[in-house]
């Protein structure tokens, strides 16, 4: 059967961008093959984060998966952390990646623009590492993200594919999945950028209520002129409004086009905001519910022990191809 792993990491709470890129389409994927769906709670200490806040975060993605509709009796949600393999694989698999590669990745290359050299942790450098170990464990075909995680994908294919020619097949080499509309929600601030749950101007957060999504999509910035037209270059804020609207109702951006033509800016956003609200307002209940009822616990529980069971057959199978002895079974 085809295998599945995606994993979000718990640095804040999730935006629009995240449910169209990922979260939404997980409940379909589920009967397609095995889900591993993880919360990468190790990758979050790549960005300053109280103590506090990283538990609660993992404890709300946790509750968002199932509010997406995963069914864990199905699909194994659980904790990066929980699954000692992840951290001991990217121990080993760090040997087989360059410098260079590494320096090349956007994110990397983005977040430490941000900082002074003194002030960049290794973990951000090396996080492509960790995540290249996450994939590779679970023996996947796909794996489901947003358009700016593919160049990870793609690194990992590459230490997968180097690995298996230095020690014969060892890896499954994955590929990224992204959704043709919506890989890339922008800011509604500034739509020339990535909606981002660590730059939250210009964010709907999956738990705002009806009355801020419709202030923040009402005053979304628009373009010059008055058509409704998908046109990034010209007019990005009025593309990602419709990419949102076409992603939420299932339909393509040409459907969403014809749907608006002759329609004004003022109708447009009133419509994108309705059903945003009426996607969000029931997941919003699904996930007080799985809050409240602590249904979280026996999902993790239970999905961490589903994952070790792959994840440590992985690791003896690396460790016995580079020669590292285990005598202890
Ligand atoms: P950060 O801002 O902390 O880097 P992020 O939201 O970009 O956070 P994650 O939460 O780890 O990063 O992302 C989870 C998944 O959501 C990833 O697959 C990512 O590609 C996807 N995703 C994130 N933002 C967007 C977006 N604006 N549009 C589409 N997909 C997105
Ligand atoms: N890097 C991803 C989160 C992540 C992930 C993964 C996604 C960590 N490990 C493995 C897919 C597969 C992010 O920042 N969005």
């Amino acid at each position: 059967m085809k295998r599945i792993l995606t994993g979000v990491k718990p640095t804040g709470t999730l935006t629009l961008g995240n449910y169209i890129g990922v979260l939404k389409n997980l409940k379909h994927l589920e009967k397609e093959g095995e889900m591993f769906i993880f919360i990468a709670d190790l990758h979050a200490l790549t960005l300053p984060i109280e103590s506090e806040v990283l538990s609660k975060n993992s404890i709300d993605i946790t509750c968002f998966y199932l509010a997406a509709g995963l069914d864990p009796t199905k699909s194994h949600i659980f904790l990066q952390s929980d699954v000692h393999e992840h951290a001991e694989l990217a121990i080993i698999l760090q040997n087989y990646l360059y410098m260079g590669e590494l320096s090349r990745m956007t994110q990397f290359k983005d977040q430490s623009k941000k900082l002074k050299d003194n002030a960049i942790g290794l973990g951000i450098f090396t996080y492509p590492v960790l995540m290249a170990s996450d994939i590779l464990l679970y023996d996947v075909d796909t794996v489901p993200v947003g358009e700016d995680q593919v160049q990870h994908v793609e690194l990992c294919r590459d230490v997968a594919n180097r690995f298996n020619k230095r020690y014969g097949d060892t890896f499954i080499v994955p590929k990224a999945q992204v959704n043709e509309v919506g890989k890339r929600i922008m800011s509604l601030s500034d739509p020339t950028k990535k909606m981002s749950k660590s730059d939250p101007k210009g964010d709907i957060f999956l738990l705002d209520d009806e009355k801020t999504i419709r202030k923040k999509i009402m005053s979304a910035v628009t373009d010059l002129g008055s058509e409704i037209k998908y046109d990034v270059e010209n007019k990005p804020g009025v593309s990602n409004l419709l990419t949102i609207y076409a992603a939420l109702s299932d339909i393509s951006i040409e459907e969403a086009e014809e749907h608006f033509k002759g329609k004004g800016y003022g109708d447009f956003k009133k419509e994108v905001s309705d059903v945003v609200i009426s996607e969000l307002i029931p997941f919003q209940e699904r996930y007080k519910k799985a809050l409240e009822s602590k249904e979280y616990e026996t999902a993790l529980k239970e999905g961490a022990k589903e994952a070790r069971k792959v994840a440590s057959k992985t690791l003896e199978r690396v460790k016995n191809k580079i020669g590292l002895i285990n005598l202890n079974d």
